[in-house]
């Protein structure tokens, strides 16, 4: 990799694409983890570990590993991943979140259209996801949808989603149409990373293909909470809370 093309092209389009960040074996690996931990571990969790799809029974995300799991909490700290992660976020980076989006194959609900930092709320927003898809993501089982360079206009006004977590979304769809957006399209093991205030959604999954992504947070250490954004989360949360 490229590391001053990546760099221009983080900063020009607020995402970019890395093949092959996890090699086979690595995806396998983290399969293997992810089933063993919600067949072992999850039910001894507290609730606010996963949110369920609307069967009540299958995971739509898991939240905190890098609290519940040594495995995802050394993935996340990996020093060749943090040294990725440094410029991007302009200053030391803080791991503060592993997650998953699971898109399980024929309820893997929606995700609105958002800027992850109405949930980050934080200011300056050097923060930033590394999307990696764990199962392909193809055209039709949810890819995410990116808007190139709408990290630039800064924060829009948000609304309460409804979206059991994904409570807060963009108060009004942008008007640019699917088409002209960057839809990643991804083999196993290839990542997005995309910055926190880059607009982003996906649809729901009705294929017979789970499309599970493994999700690496980081923020600059520099970065602090703005109240600002905090409250309007706060009112999101608490009308659709994540579990
Ligand atoms: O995986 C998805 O469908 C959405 C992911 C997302 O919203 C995120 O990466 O912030």
């Amino acid at each position: 990799m490229n590391a001053t093309n990546t760099l221009t092209d983080y900063e020009r389009d607020g995402v970019f694409l890395i093949r092959s960040f996890l090699s086979a074996d690595e995806v396998a690996a983290v399969r293997a983890e992810l089933d063993r931990y919600i067949r072992d571990d999850l039910a001894s969790k507290p609730l606010n570990a996963r949110t369920l799809e609307k069967d009540e029974k299958t995971v739509r995300n898991l939240w905190r590993l890098e609290e519940h799991n040594d495995f995802f909490r050394a993935l996340g700290e990996r020093v060749d991943i943090k040294a990725l992660i440094a410029p991007l976020v302009h200053g030391e980076p803080v791991l503060v979140g592993v997650e998953t989006f699971n898109k399980p194959a024929r309820i893997g609900s929606g995700v609105p259209y958002h800027q992850d930092n109405a949930y980050f709320c934080q200011t300056p927003p050097d923060m930033l996801t590394v999307w990696i898809a764990i199962d392909a993501v193809t055209e039709d089982n949810g890819p995410v949808f990116f808007v190139k360079g709408s990290h630039k206009q800064g924060m829009l006004p948000t609304k309460a989603s409804g979206v059991r977590g994904n409570s807060i979304g963009l108060a009004e769809t942008p008007d640019v149409p699917l088409e002209e957006q960057f839809c990643a399209l991804l083999a196993p093991g290839d990542a997005t990373i995309h910055q926190c205030e880059t607009i982003h959604h996906s649809a729901p999954n009705t294929t017979d293909h789970s499309r599970l992504g493994l999700l690496l947070v980081y923020r600059g250490a520099h970065t602090q909470t703005d109240p600002k954004l905090k409250e309007a989360y706060a009112a999101a949360v608490a009308a659709t809370p994540p579990a």
